[in-house]
C-alpha cells in the first residue's frame, strides 16, 4: 500500500488550500478544475514571489549596475540553479529559458538539426506525439530534404516498441518522444527507448511537458540529449519553459535567435555569441515568469516529486474505475502505465457538448482533439473529453464528475 492510499484524504486537503483560485464557486457551484494538463493552477506562493518580484526587484537583468538589476538578477540566475537541482543537470549552463515547450523544441528543430541534415536523413517521431512535436519537425525536414518518419502505436495507446526499435536505422538522426501523452496519460518508458537509440548514435529529445508535473524527473539517469517543458504546467507562470541541452551539444549549435543578451560583442562585421546558456537567451527575458517558475519548483520540492505521483497514482486509478462504471462510457486509453489524463466518450454526446454542460455544474474539463490529431485520427473519433488531474484534486472532485456526467446523460435522453 503506498502512502496516497494509507492517507489521501489529507494530504490532498492541505495542497488544495494553497491554491486560492480553487476556493471560488463557478455557475453556483465549488470549482472543480479538472484541466490540469492544459494549463496548472498556480499555488499562493508562486503568485507572491511574481508579485513581490513587481513590487520590489523589477528591472532588467544582466545588465545594471544599479541594485534593482542586482536583485532580479540574482533571483532570475537562482531560478536556473533550482531546475537544474530539480532535473539533476550536469550543469547550470544546460538550462535554457523559453516560453515554453513548444520553443524548446523548435530551438532544437531550428538549431541542431537544421544545419546538420539534408536528403537521406530521418527524423524519428511516434503516432502519440502532441503538434508541437510533429509539426517543428514537418517545417525542418520541409526546409532540408530529410524525411520524418512516425513509429505507431497500439489499440491502448501504447507505443509499439518493436516497430519503434525497427524504425531505429542508420540514417535517424534524431528521435523525438514524448514522455507522457497528452491525450491519453500514456507513460512511455523513455529510458529504455533512449538506451536503444544511443546504441545506435541517434540523438533523442524528450517532450516532458506531461511528464515534469507528476514524476521525478532526472535527465543524467534518463541520459537524453534534449528534454522540453513548459512552465505553466507545473504550477508556474504561463510564457515560461525550458530547454534541457547537453553541453556539449548545445556548445555546438548556433544561436536560435539573434539580439540582446546573447552575444559577447557585435560590431558590422562579425558577432562574438555569450557563453552558454545566454547563447540561447536573445532579449529580454519573462523575467518575472521565471522568478515565478523557481517557486514552483521550491514548492514541488517541498511536497516531493514521489509523494505526489504516488498521490496522484491512487486518485488516478479511482477516476478510471469510476469513469468505467458509468453507463455508455467509451474510455479512450488504456495503456498499462498512465499518467495524469483520461480521455472518454459518452454516448454520441459531442464532446464540446459535454464540456460545456459539465462547466454549468462547475466542472472544467477539456475537450476536443487536444492538439494530437493523429491520435484521435488513430482511434476514428474527431475529438474526446479529458478529465486531468494535479496532486489538488480529491476523490471528491471525482465524484462530482461523474454526478455531472449523470446530469449531462439525462439532458441529452
Ligand atoms: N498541451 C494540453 O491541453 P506549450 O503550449 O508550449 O506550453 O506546450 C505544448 C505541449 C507540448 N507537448 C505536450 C505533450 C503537451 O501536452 C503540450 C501542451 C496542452 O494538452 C495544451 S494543447
Amino acid at each position: 500500500m503506498n502512502h496516497a492510499q494509507r492517507q489521501p484524504a489529507v494530504a490532498a486537503a492541505d495542497w488544495r488550500k494553497d491554491f486560492p483560485i480553487l476556493e471560488q464557486t463557478i455557475n453556483g457551484q465549488p470549482l472543480v478544475y479538472l484541466d490540469s494538463a492544459a494549463s496548472a493552477q498556480q499555488p499562493r506562493s508562486v503568485i507572491d514571489a511574481v508579485a513581490r518580484y513587481h513590487r520590489e526587484d523589477h528591472a532588467n537583468v544582466h545588465r545594471g549596475v544599479h541594485t534593482l538589476s542586482h536583485r532580479a538578477t540574482d533571483a532570475y540566475e537562482g531560478a536556473r540553479d533550482k531546475i537544474r537541482a530539480f532535473i539533476n543537470a550536469a550543469n547550470r549552463s544546460e538550462i535554457v529559458f523559453t516560453s515554453g515547450t513548444t520553443e524548446s523544441i523548435n530551438l532544437v528543430a531550428q538549431s541542431f538539426c537544421r544545419p546538420r541534415i539534408g536528403p537521406g536523413d530521418k527524423i524519428l517521431i511516434t503516432h502519440l506525439e502532441h503538434h508541437s512535436n510533429i509539426v517543428p519537425w514537418q517545417l525542418v525536414c520541409e526546409q532540408s530534404g530529410a524525411e520524418l518518419v512516425v513509429a505507431p502505436i497500439d489499440d491502448h495507446g501504447q507505443l509499439e516498441l518493436d516497430a519503434l526499435r525497427s524504425l531505429m536505422t542508420g540514417d535517424v538522426f534524431l528521435l523525438a518522444v514524448g514522455h507522457v501523452s497528452n491525450a491519453l496519460g500514456t507513460v512511455n518508458p523513455v529510458k529504455e527507448i533512449i538506451a536503444d537509440a544511443k546504441q545506435r548514435g541517434i540523438a533523442v529529445l524528450v517532450d516532458g511537458a506531461q511528464g515534469v508535473p507528476h514524476m521525478a524527473v532526472d535527465v543524467q539517469d534518463l541520459d537524453c540529449d534534449f528534454y522540453a517543458f513548459s512552465g505553466h504546467k507545473m504550477f508556474g507562470p504561463t510564457g515560461t519553459g525550458v530547454l534541457y541541452g547537453r553541453e556539449t551539444l548545445l556548445e555546438e549549435m548556433p544561436p536560435y535567435q539573434g539580439g540582446g543578451d546573447m552575444i559577447l560583442e557585435v560590431s558590422f562585421e562579425s558577432t562574438t555569441y555569450n557563453e552558454l546558456p545566454y547563447k540561447f537567451e536573445a532579449g529580454t527575458p519573462n523575467i518575472s515568469g521565471v522568478i515565478g517558475l523557481g517557486a514552483a519548483v521550491d514548492y514541488l520540492q517541498s511536497t516531493g516529486m514521489q509523494r505526489i505521483a504516488d498521490y496522484e497514482s491512487g486518485l488516478h486509478d479511482y477516476m478510471v474505475a469510476q469513469l468505467a462504471r458509468v453507463d455508455d462510457v467509451r474510455l479512450v486509453g488504456s495503456a498499462a502505465n498512465r499518467a495524469g489524463v483520461q480521455s472518454f466518450l459518452l454516448g454520441d454526446i459531442h464532446s464540446h457538448d459535454l464540456g460545456t454542460i459539465l462547466d454549468h455544474q462547475g466542472v472544467a474539463i477539456r475537450t476536443g482533439h487536444h492538439c494530437a490529431m493523429p491520435v484521435m485520427t488513430r482511434f476514428g473519433i474527431s475529438g474526446t473529453a479529458r478529465a486531468s488531474l494535479a496532486f489538488y484534486n480529491n476523490r471528491d472532485d471525482i465524484d462530482r464528475l461523474i454526478a455531472a456526467l449523470g446530469k449531462a446523460r439525462q439532458v441529452f435522453k
